[in-house]
C-alpha cells in the first residue's frame, strides 16, 4: 500500500493524483486508519481477533456492474464523500483501487491498495473509494454478522459515530 497527500488537482479521479507529500503508518494510525501486507492466514487471524465472522466478495468492474453506464454510477455511490456505523475493512484479493479519508486537517490522504493488502477504516471517517484506470477491483468484504455498510453522506455531523469518531481522533488530536 502507498499512501499520500491527494493533490486536489482536476482530472480523472481514476488517476494517481500524488501530491508527492507521503503519509506515514503511524500517521495513518492517529486517525484510526489500519494497515497490513498479509496472507490469507493473515486475514483470519485479524478477523478473529476483532470478531469478524462473516465476509464476502465483491468483483467490481464495469462487466460485473453491467456495462459502462451502471458501472459508472456504482462509481459515482463509492467516491461520494461519506462515513459508516462500523469499521469499513476490506482485503484486496486481485487489481487495485484508491481509498480516500480525510485526516485531522480535513485533507485527502489517498491510499493505494493492491494485491494482499488490508485495510481497516474506523466507523465515523469520512472517506471515499474509486478504482484505478485498470477499472478491476476483487476484494473480500468482513462483517461481524451484518454488513452495515450504509453510506452516510457529509455532512453528518449529527451522527453518534461521526461525533465519536471526532472525539477520539480528531479534538484530541489538536496540536496547533
Ligand atoms: C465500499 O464500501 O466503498 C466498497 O466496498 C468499495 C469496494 S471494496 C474495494
Ligand atoms: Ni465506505
Amino acid at each position: 500500500m502507498k499512501a499520500y497527500l491527494y493533490d486536489d488537482l482536476p482530472g480523472d479521479p481514476r488517476e494517481d493524483h500524488d501530491s508527492g507529500t507521503q503519509v506515514s503508518e503511524s500517521e495513518l494510525q492517529k486517525i484510526g486508519i489500519h494497515y497490513w501486507h498479509t496472507d490469507l492466514d493473515g486475514v483470519n487471524k485479524i478477523a478473529k481477533e476483532r470478531n469478524y465472522e462473516c465476509r464476502d466478495e465483491v468483483n467490481i468492474t464495469p462487466d460485473s456492474f453491467g456495462g459502462q453506464e451502471k458501472y459508472e454510477e456504482k462509481l459515482k455511490t463509492f467516491f461520494t464523500e461519506h462515513l459508516h456505523e462500523d469499521e469499513e475493512i476490506r482485503y484486496i484479493l486481485d487489481g487495485e483501487g484508491f481509498f480516500d479519508a480525510r485526516d485531522a486537517q480535513d485533507r485527502w490522504v489517498r491510499l493505494k491498495v493492491t494485491q494482499g493488502d488490508l485495510l481497516i477504516m474506523p466507523a465515523g471517517i469520512y472517506h471515499r473509494f474509486i478504482l484505478t484506470t485498470t477499472d478491476y477491483v476483487k476484494a473480500m468484504r468482513l462483517f461481524q454478522t451484518e454488513p452495515k455498510w450504509i453510506p452516510h453522506n457529509r455532512p453528518a455531523e449529527d451522527n453518534k459515530y461521526r461525533q465519536e469518531y471526532v472525539s477520539e481522533f480528531i479534538s484530541k488530536g489538536v496540536t496547533a
